[in-house]
């Protein structure tokens, strides 16, 4: 009797209650709906702006849309809340007072599944570490997925049995994750980011270091070693400062080595995509290393491992000129990292919606490597206000007028780069779009 409310002499069945319904909520609205498993929804927004083509029985008496009347919560035993969402919402607050315990689609998923997790976190190479594990394992045909905010919500991982789950993880869902139990969690970076929510870097890397609450092995990349001193036992991947040793599982190894743009070990060779990569790959060839899988073994078969989309993409060569889509830089750190990897002589297309960044940091950068400045975007005047150089800067009204512009100013060896530093919402439902979009003036436009 305790799970339960009399009200009007009825029994109600205590209900979850669905906090936001994007890919997140929609997940737990299907898997709910597949459990019998009683839920209303709550969504900040008007519902106009929601897409529910993907949702399951569209049973709408128990939806609530931008606002929620008094006792709306009244029935509800737990929320589940969706990462975007925002904490300061009011609803947020009521469900505090009434003491209703928030979890996450994670906690929701470890009820159902003894799986073991390996949990990705960082700023930047999130997606790409995940997919190489999975490449990697599903190629030793260790059945693995690789889901969370890479886009695949893990309810879905459901569906099937699988060996491991690799899950990414933003700071977004650290920050809602009660518990979270995992065979391997790691860190590939943290760089300033995501700072109009997490207010302080020191919160934001404390918020990552989450990941590590529950885990049989801790790994982290190297340069975080001094901020990592409260985690029991971490281990350590990546090129250390100014050195270039590559370390693996807390051991230098000699035998990689970085040799006319290849990863080089032994007779293998690995395409070089910029010295972020290599650090992903080092942390990828730790976790190997922790699950007993050699190193040439994993080497070989990351050697056919194709980059996700939209992170430094090669689109095409043409009048000697290089096109790269970095749509996905939606950061500081990793605008940086692509002008890393190009030539001297790079086109920059930068900009696009507002976040809390310091666009200071491309300064050094932009010196030299850069030779004129394309801006797109609401926070074109921002980033201006943050450089300092003489180079010619030139404002786009569109991702197009931009890929016009740059084929209009780029010499044979040049090299055109749209690495926006900058999220897409101004002008594009995500950074995916962005790219697609990107790639497609490219393609119609240089010629
Ligand atoms: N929103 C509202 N009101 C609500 C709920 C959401 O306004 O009631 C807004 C949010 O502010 C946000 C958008 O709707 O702008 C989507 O939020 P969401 O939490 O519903 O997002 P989902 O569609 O469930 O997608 C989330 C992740 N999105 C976010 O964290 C914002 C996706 O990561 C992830 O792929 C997906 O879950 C599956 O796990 C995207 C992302 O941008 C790629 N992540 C950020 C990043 O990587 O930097 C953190």
């Amino acid at each position: 009797m305790h799970c339960h409310l009399l009200k009007l002499g009825k029994i109600v069945a205590k209900k979850k209650l669905v906090l936001g319904m994007g890919k997140t909520g929609i997940s737990c609205i299907n898997f709910l709906n597949k459990k019998d498993i009683g839920f209303k929804v709550f969504d900040t927004r008007e519902k106009q702006f929601i897409d529910i083509s993907n949702c399951d029985g569209q049973n709408f008496l128990n939806y609530r849309f931008c606002d929620f009347e008094d006792d709306f919560l009244e029935d509800i035993d737990e929320a589940i809340i969706s990462p975007g969402l925002n904490l300061e919402h009011k609803i947020i607050n009521r469900i505090r007072t009434l003491s209703i315990p928030i979890i996450t689609d994670i906690e929701l998923w470890s009820r159902y599944s003894d799986t073991p997790i390996i949990a990705v976190t960082g700023t930047n190479g999130k997606t790409t570490t995940v997919s190489m594990l999975e490449h990697l394992l599903n190629n030793l045909k260790i059945d693995s997925l690789a889901c969370g905010n890479n886009g695949i919500p893990i309810l879905e991982s459901l569906n099937k049995q699988y060996e491991y789950l690799i899950v990414e993880l933003s700071s977004y869902q650290l920050e809602n994750i009660k518990n979270i139990k995992t065979l391997a969690s790691l860190i590939t970076n943290v760089e300033e980011d995501h700072l109009e929510r997490h207010k302080e870097y020191q919160n934001y890397l404390s918020i990552k270091k989450r990941i590590f609450m529950d885990c049989e092995y801790a790994l982290c990349n190297i340069n975080l070693k001094n901020s990592m001193g409260n985690i029991q036992n971490c281990k350590f991947f990546g090129i250390e400062k100014n050195k270039n040793n590559f370390i693996i599982n807390n051991r230098y190894n000699t035998k990689l080595l970085l040799r006319d743009e290849n990863v080089i070990y032994g007779d293998l060779k690995i395409p070089f995509k910029g010295l972020h990569n290599i650090n992903n790959l080092l942390a990828v060839l730790s976790v190997a290393d922790y699950l007993g899988i050699k190193i040439d073994k994993s080497l070989q078969i990351l050697s056919t491992f194709i980059y996700p989309d939209h992170r430094i993409q090669f689109i095409k060569k043409n009048r000697d000129i290089l096109w790269y889509n970095d749509s996905k830089s939606t950061n500081v750190s990793s605008t940086i990292a692509a002008l890393e990897y190009t030539k001297k002589n790079t086109l920059l297309i930068l900009g696009g919606s507002e976040k809390s960044l310091d666009y200071q940091k491309l300064n050094p950068y932009i010196k030299e490597k850069v030779k004129m400045l394309i801006f797109i975007g609401e926070n074109r005047n921002l980033i201006k206000n943050h450089l300092k150089t003489n180079i010619p800067m030139v404002d786009a009204r569109s991702i197009s007028d931009a890929v016009a512009i740059a084929d209009r100013n780029a010499l044979s060896g040049d090299t055109v780069l749209l690495s926006p530093a900058s999220p897409s919402f101004d002008m594009f439902i995500n950074y995916e779009e962005r790219g697609i979009e990107f790639i497609k003036a490219v393609n119609n436009i240089v010629k």
